[in-house]
Protein backbone atom coordinates (compact mmCIF):
# COMPACT_ATOMS: atom_id res chain seq x y z
CA UNK A 1 0.00 0.00 0.00
CA UNK A 2 2.82 2.34 -1.01
CA UNK A 3 0.49 4.73 -3.30
CA UNK A 4 -2.00 5.58 -0.04
CA UNK A 5 1.06 6.30 2.06
CA UNK A 6 2.40 8.74 -0.81
CA UNK A 7 -1.19 10.26 -1.08
CA UNK A 8 -2.02 11.13 1.61
CA UNK A 9 0.13 13.65 2.78
CA UNK A 10 -0.37 15.40 -0.49
CA UNK A 11 -4.00 15.63 -0.35
CA UNK A 12 -3.93 17.56 3.61
CA UNK A 13 -1.05 19.79 1.91
CA UNK A 14 -3.51 20.85 -0.83
CA UNK A 15 -6.03 21.32 1.76
CA UNK A 16 -3.98 23.64 3.88
CA UNK A 17 -2.83 25.29 0.57
CA UNK A 18 -6.10 26.14 -0.46
CA UNK A 19 -7.45 27.72 3.30
CA UNK A 20 -4.41 30.09 3.19
CA UNK A 21 -5.44 31.52 -0.36
CA UNK A 22 -8.43 32.39 0.93
CA UNK A 23 -11.70 31.09 0.08
CA UNK A 24 -14.02 33.91 -0.80
CA UNK A 25 -14.19 35.79 -4.31
CA UNK A 26 -16.52 38.59 -4.78
CA UNK A 27 -16.65 39.83 -8.26
CA UNK A 28 -17.67 43.44 -8.58
CA UNK A 29 -19.35 44.86 -11.89
CA UNK A 30 -21.12 48.01 -12.47
CA UNK A 31 -24.48 46.81 -11.52
CA UNK A 32 -23.65 44.15 -9.18
CA UNK A 33 -21.36 42.10 -6.65
CA UNK A 34 -21.31 38.49 -6.74
CA UNK A 35 -22.44 36.81 -4.68
CA UNK A 36 -23.66 39.67 -3.07
CA UNK A 37 -23.34 38.13 0.16
CA UNK A 38 -20.94 35.72 1.75
CA UNK A 39 -20.50 34.32 4.97
CA UNK A 40 -17.16 33.88 6.01
CA UNK A 41 -15.66 32.54 10.15
CA UNK A 42 -13.61 35.28 11.57
CA UNK A 43 -10.10 35.85 10.18
CA UNK A 44 -11.27 34.34 7.29
CA UNK A 45 -10.20 36.21 3.95
CA UNK A 46 -12.60 37.73 1.31
CA UNK A 47 -10.71 38.85 -2.15
CA UNK A 48 -13.23 41.21 -4.03
CA UNK A 49 -12.05 41.18 -8.38
CA UNK A 50 -12.95 43.88 -10.54
CA UNK A 51 -14.34 42.07 -13.48
CA UNK A 52 -15.86 45.08 -15.43
CA UNK A 53 -13.73 47.80 -17.42
CA UNK A 54 -14.64 51.15 -15.38
CA UNK A 55 -12.90 54.71 -15.99
CA UNK A 56 -10.55 55.20 -12.74
CA UNK A 57 -11.72 51.86 -11.38
CA UNK A 58 -14.08 50.52 -9.17
CA UNK A 59 -13.53 49.85 -5.00
CA UNK A 60 -15.19 48.51 -2.52
CA UNK A 61 -16.35 50.82 0.65
CA UNK A 62 -17.69 49.42 4.11
CA UNK A 63 -20.34 51.26 5.13
CA UNK A 64 -19.12 51.79 8.40
CA UNK A 65 -15.34 52.75 7.24
CA UNK A 66 -13.67 49.76 8.29
CA UNK A 67 -12.32 48.84 5.24
CA UNK A 68 -11.85 50.51 1.86
CA UNK A 69 -9.99 48.82 -1.04
CA UNK A 70 -7.86 51.33 -3.54
CA UNK A 71 -9.69 51.66 -7.06
CA UNK A 72 -8.99 48.27 -8.86
CA UNK A 73 -8.79 48.09 -12.65
CA UNK A 74 -10.43 45.41 -14.64
CA UNK A 75 -8.73 42.33 -13.55
CA UNK A 76 -7.60 43.46 -10.74
CA UNK A 77 -8.02 42.00 -7.10
CA UNK A 78 -7.68 43.09 -3.10
CA UNK A 79 -8.38 41.15 0.05
CA UNK A 80 -9.48 41.63 3.32
CA UNK A 81 -9.18 39.70 6.46
CA UNK A 82 -11.99 40.18 8.38
CA UNK A 83 -10.63 40.08 11.95
CA UNK A 84 -14.17 40.70 14.08
CA UNK A 85 -17.11 38.80 14.33
CA UNK A 86 -20.35 41.03 12.91
CA UNK A 87 -21.87 42.23 9.81
CA UNK A 88 -20.27 44.32 7.59
CA UNK A 89 -22.47 46.04 5.12
CA UNK A 90 -20.41 47.64 1.71
CA UNK A 91 -21.06 48.93 -1.20
CA UNK A 92 -18.96 49.63 -4.42
CA UNK A 93 -17.48 53.21 -4.28
CA UNK A 94 -18.34 54.38 -7.56
CA UNK A 95 -22.15 53.12 -7.78
CA UNK A 96 -22.98 53.44 -4.14
CA UNK A 97 -26.47 51.76 -5.05
CA UNK A 98 -24.52 48.43 -5.61
CA UNK A 99 -24.18 46.74 -2.26
CA UNK A 100 -23.23 43.90 -0.84
CA UNK A 101 -22.20 42.17 2.61
CA UNK A 102 -19.90 39.97 4.58
CA UNK A 103 -21.19 38.42 7.73
CA UNK A 104 -18.40 36.93 9.79
CA UNK A 105 -19.33 34.71 12.72
CU1 LIG B 1 -18.73 50.87 -12.99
Amino acid sequence: MKTARILFPVLILGFATAALAGDVIVTIRHGALAPSQVIVSMGDTVTFRNADKMPGGHSVVADNGSFESPALDEGERWSYEFPKLGMFPYHVGEHPDVKGKVIVE
